[in-house]
């Protein structure tokens, strides 16, 4: 079945009983043997009779179509196949900041029956050299403004022949070459179960992991968390700020809103002061984005609020990536009248296994599981252990990991369930309130406490803007609680404010949980994807 005349994905697929446990019980998730993503995604769209509604929008007035988008991709896509040689199962490097036509390479790349492997715009060459090794990566197709790191790359890893750069303000490279393609293409006709990307994950720590995902796994997860719990319409104008080489993003803002109709808006740049300006600007209403943006934006909005009732044009906003802290969530709804969608996703899984709409949101919960998969909390031992019990979160559902070629793929799935590396506790009623990641858990005195409910509970002090907590090592007690908090702007910070912040501590969570130590930082120390690198404080508090 497989199209695939390249089998490297296939020849490095985890062996059958290393992998987890695919469950398709949902009448939305019968797919047929042969499936390509772009044909479902966007060409679909177009023989529908949406090929002139708008598709993807961004600044400096681009507007496309889908029979737009179309066009570009099948343009790119002959390119790829006529001029440089892609054949299917090929891994495409793609390297760019959000635009538009990163996301035309990357259907052109799904087109071809080629893997695309998504790659973040601030990655140096010797990252990126690491990932042309690992996922054997032949051809790239990159922003002309980000050329410099990988041509350096490329030097020094000649499997990797082909480069086109796109976006070239003279004209010339990708955009010359596809002028005199044809506007049409054949997509490939993928089988269901072959690779069609390879997203390496955020990892903090240790050598890059690729995960791998089939063409059928983008629908099947458009299938569970958006169709029950975002459920947008063909009118939502999606928005938001991770970099598309994140599976948040690539779901978020590409897949989830083309596979109902709607349009999509692409930031090159997406900071919360940028993102607050372009929600009006396009009239966003669903926006994704981190925990510690929507906490920036509340801070900006107080001074500055969305026009219109308080949430402007937006509708929904979901938050995931890190835990969500019921103060954000609290400060965002004051801001806009708008309770956040949380949910809890992983590269591994695709995109969002457990969340709550804005009518189940519990505060301090992360929500129930996402029709589609199943979740559980597990000891040690893998033994499920009874509700409010915290231990060990295990999923499985239709999405699941599988890493190129990895012995970790030992660590992330046993029994056919997938291990995100979270702690979590789940209540009476079904919903899973996150403890910290298993690693990270905080045991001081024979006591173990969990870094969120000290930040959470330090982010209530008005003095606070943002904080981190991570144990660090102690003669006497083991381990001791260490807060690093960014003041709000103006404060005075010294050892009035140290006692202060342990006081209000102790006066909100139980008092053995306060932070012994306090250091005062100017910024947190985070990835491109926005998550804390809790390692990097480590390293810190050990010199
Ligand atoms: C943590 C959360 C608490 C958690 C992701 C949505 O974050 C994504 O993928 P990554 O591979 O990281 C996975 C890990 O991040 N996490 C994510 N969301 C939450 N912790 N509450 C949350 N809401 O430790 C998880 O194991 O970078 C998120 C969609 C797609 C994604 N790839």
């Amino acid at each position: 079945m497989t199209s695939h005349v390249d089998t490297f994905a296939r020849d490095h697929l985890p062996p059958p009983e290393a992998q987890p446990e695919f469950i398709f019980d949902l009448p939305s998730l019968q797919f047929p043997p042969q499936l390509n993503c772009a044909t479902e995604l966007l060409d679909r769209r177009v023989v529908e009779g949406d090929g002139e509604r708008v598709c993807l929008r961004a600044p400096g007035g681009i507007d496309w179509t889908y029979a737009e988008l179309q066009r570009r991709a099948n343009r790119i896509a002959n390119v790829l196949v006529r001029e440089l040689g892609v054949v299917p199962g090929n891994r495409v490097l793609l390297r760019g900041p959000n635009n538009p036509m990163m996301v035309a390479c990357w259907f052109a790349v799904m087109k071809a029956g080629a893997i695309a492997v998504t790659t973040m715009p601030l990655l140096r060459a010797k990252e990126l050299g690491q990932i042309i090794d690992k996922a054997r990566i032949t051809h790239a197709l990159c922003e002309h403004a980000l050329r410099a790191e990988l041509e350096a790359a490329a030097a020094e890893h000649p499997v990797l022949a082909h480069v086109r750069f796109f976006n070239d303000p003279s004209g010339q490279g990708l955009d010359a070459d596809t002028a005199c393609q044809p506007d049409t293409f054949d997509n490939v006709a993928t089988a269901a179960d072959d690779t069609c990307i390879l997203a390496f994950t955020s990892g903090t720590t240790g050598k890059p992991k690729a995960t791998m995902h089939f063409h059928r796994d983008l629908p099947a997860s458009a299938a569970c968390w958006p169709a029950h719990v975002l459920r947008p319409t063909a009118d939502d104008v999606f928005i938001g700020s991770p970099p598309l080489a994140f599976t948040f993003a690539l779901g978020g803002l590409v897949v989830f809103p083309m596979s109902v109709g709607a349009s999509t808006v692409l930031l090159e740049q997406a900071s919360p002061p940028q993102l607050l300006d372009a929600i009006p600007e396009f009239g966003a209403t669903i926006l994704f984005t981190a925990p510690t943006s929507y906490r920036a934006m509340a801070e900006a909005a107080r001074s500055q609020p969305f026009t219109a009732a308080r949430g402007g044009t937006l509708r929904k906003c979901v938050s995931a990536g890190e835990v969500l802290p019921a103060s954000t969530r609290a400060l965002w709804k004051d801001a806009t009248g708008i309770e956040i969608i949380d949910g809890i996703g992983a590269t591994e899984m695709f995109h969002i296994f457990i969340s709550a709409d804005e009518a189940d949101a519990r505060p301090g919960a992360t929500g129930k599981v996402v029709p589609g998969y199943r979740a559980r909390i597990v000891d040690d031992e893998g033994r499920e252990l009874p509700p409010g019990t915290a231990g060990r979160l295990a999923v499985k559902g239709p999405t699941g990991c599988r890493y190129l070629d990895d012995p970790r793929q030992a660590d992330y799935v046993r029994d056919g369930w997938n291990y995100t590396g979270d702690a979590y506790v789940m209540d009476a009623d079904g919903y899973f309130h996150y403890q910290s990641r298993v690693d990270d858990m905080i045991i001081s005195s024979g006591y173990n406490i969990g870094s969120p409910e000290v930040e959470e509970a330090l982010l209530q002090h008005p003095s606070v803007a943002e904080c981190a907590v991570i144990g660090v090592p102690d003669d006497e007690r083991g381990q001791i609680v260490k807060a690093f908090v960014v003041p709000r702007e103006g404060v005075e910070t010294g050892p009035s404010l140290v006692r202060a912040l342990q006081d209000f501590a102790k006066s909100t969570i139980a008092p053995y949980k306060y932070p012994r130590a306090v250091e005062f930082l100017t910024e947190l120390p985070r990835t491109e994807t926005g998550k804390l690198q809790r390692f990097r404080l480590r390293e810190r508090a050990s010199r």
